[in-house]
């Protein structure tokens, strides 16, 4: 019964990773989109420049870092390279009545937000049937490198890495706990989050710490540093596909099934969120050599507390948190969905079973 429960066990996990495969390629982006969105872009870069002919609009976000689902919003950015520049708040609202008068686009200057941004959003139509909905920002160059570091580690392992990140942003969205706006998690915490696991938590690794390894040549400091921050990382990514042999020697298909079992284990079990913070630059760390403690003596109201009740440290921003929207129901929410999706997978039901059941709306 040994040799019986052992092929039972491998024809689930065959069964379950092929299905993930072919879940995930349906839910990418036609190159149809991928064509359209880049149009959209060279045209907002093309009407911006009539307002600052030194700027570029670049695009960051998932649309940029290989993580793109079927009618994901597009993130923009533009960088003015010139020393005298309006201010971001002035470039909103000028851009956003150069839109309105120039554009089909429903148009939404936020000039005063913490972050201005203007909002487009345009309706569907025969080409593009779901429309389209896009954010420009301004002089975000943290967020430029963030994306390129989340495309990097992408690039290392495109399949498994990419699989299994696609898979947990369609479940987290189906499962409705992917809203920092009413207190759960972004879809760029849970890329960290699998991140993290992926170079910290799995043993041996699958993927290589690219913020701790040994520089190819001396850096200096002004390559590597945006407004204070350290962004250096290792991005020689055809070097590392040649150097990088992860000692895991699980194949594709177990590496992927296992990944996702051992990760909904580990985050509805094993992760410390009263003391621990996730960082994919260092490690486990502990709330209090940051700061984030939740200090349980003091008032129910207080701020820090409500912040800090989930802990993603910003691989280049430390000292922000980025799941610091994350509400005390909001974290509830997310651990119930973890435990719920372990459940689900322990019982091994068929794949496409399996797969229905998590995603379940
Ligand atoms: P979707 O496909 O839009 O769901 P995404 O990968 O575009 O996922 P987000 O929309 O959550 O991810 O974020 C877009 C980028 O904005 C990712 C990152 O560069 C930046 N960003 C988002 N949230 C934060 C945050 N809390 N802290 C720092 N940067 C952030
Ligand atoms: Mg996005």
């Amino acid at each position: 019964t040994e040799s019986r429960h052992a092929s039972r066990a491998r024809f689930f996990v065959a069964e379950l990773s092929q299905a993930l495969f072919d879940f995930v390629i349906q839910l990418l982006p036609t190159a149809e989109e991928m064509a359209v969105k880049e149009d959209v872009r060279k045209l907002l870069e093309r009407l911006i420049r009539t307002i600052e002919p030194d700027s570029r609009l670049l695009s960051f976000g998932s649309t940029a870092n290989g993580f793109s689902l079927r009618n994901s919003d597009m993130d923009l950015c533009c960088l003015i390279d010139s020393e005298e520049r309006l201010s971001s708040s002035d470039m909103v609202t000028m851009l956003g009545d150069l839109l309105e008068r120039e554009t089909k686009f429903h148009v939404k200057p936020l000039a005063h937000a913490r972050i201005p941004i203007v909002k487009l959003s345009l309706d569907p139509s025969p080409g593009l049937p779901l429309g389209i909905a896009c954010d420009i920002g301004f002089e975000n160059r943290l967020a430029l490198e963030n994306t390129r570091l989340l495309m990097c580690y992408a690039m290392i392992d495109p399949t498994r890495v990419r699989t299994l990140v696609l898979f947990l942003k369609v479940w987290s969205k189906r499962r409705k706990i992917n809203s920092p706006y009413s207190g759960t998690l972004s879809s760029y915490g849970y890329v960290l989050l699998v991140i993290y696991f992926l170079v910290h938590v799995k043993n041996p690794p699958v993927l290589p710490n690219l913020q701790q390894m040994p520089p190819m040549r001396p850096i200096s400091q002004d390559d590597t540093h945006v407004g204070g921050y350290n962004t250096w990382f290792f991005d020689d990514i055809e070097l590392l596909r040649q150097r990088w042999q992860s000692s895991n020697t699980e194949s594709v298909a177990e590496l992927c099934v296992f990944n996702l079992i051992d990760f909904f284990r580990y985050y509805s079990r094993d992760f410390s969120y009263n003391t621990g913070v996730a960082s994919i630059r260092a490690g486990l760390l502990k709330k209090e050599s940051k700061g984030w403690q939740n200090d349980l003596s003091s008032s129910k109201y207080n701020d820090a507390r409500e912040r800090n009740r989930f802990c993603i440290e910003d691989p280049f921003e430390t000292d922000f948190n980025v799941s610091r929207c994350v509400t005390k129901e909001g974290l509830y929410l997310i651990r119930g969905e973890f435990m719920r999706a372990s459940r689900v997978l322990a019982m091994r039901p068929r794949a496409l079973t399996a797969l229905a059941q998590l995603c379940e709306e």
